[in-house]
């Protein structure tokens, strides 16, 4: 069962700090904190809500950025689903912030 597919360009438009990757569909943001252990502090938050919810990001980290693209592969875009890991990862960050 897949979730309804609402568009990138509808997500970015419910969310804040978020655009909408060129080419396919799916959301972008860069989040940067102090250190590392900041950065891994924050991304295993974001894993076990991830994994309980059964929906992740494709993510990089370089020491303090994560830079984060969702999008619902099961839907072939953006769904609802986004649009809440995204809300999640931003209430995750604040508590990581400098
Ligand atoms: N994550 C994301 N972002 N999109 C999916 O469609 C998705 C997922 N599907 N995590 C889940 C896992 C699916 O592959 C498993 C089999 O439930």
């Amino acid at each position: 069962m897949s979730a309804e597919r609402i568009g990138a360009a509808e997500a970015v438009a419910r969310l804040n700090g978020w655009r909408a990757v060129e080419g396919r569909d799916a959301i972008i943001r860069e989040f940067r904190f102090k250190d590392f252990n900041a950065a891994f502090a924050f991304m295993t938050r974001v894993a076990l809500f991830a994994e309980k919810n059964d929906h992740h990001p494709e993510w990089l980290n370089v020491f303090n950025r994560v830079e984060a693209t969702l999008s619902t592969h099961d839907a072939g875009g953006v769904t609802d689903k986004d649009v809440a890991l995204a809300h999640f990862m931003d209430r995750a960050a604040e508590d990581y912030r400098d």
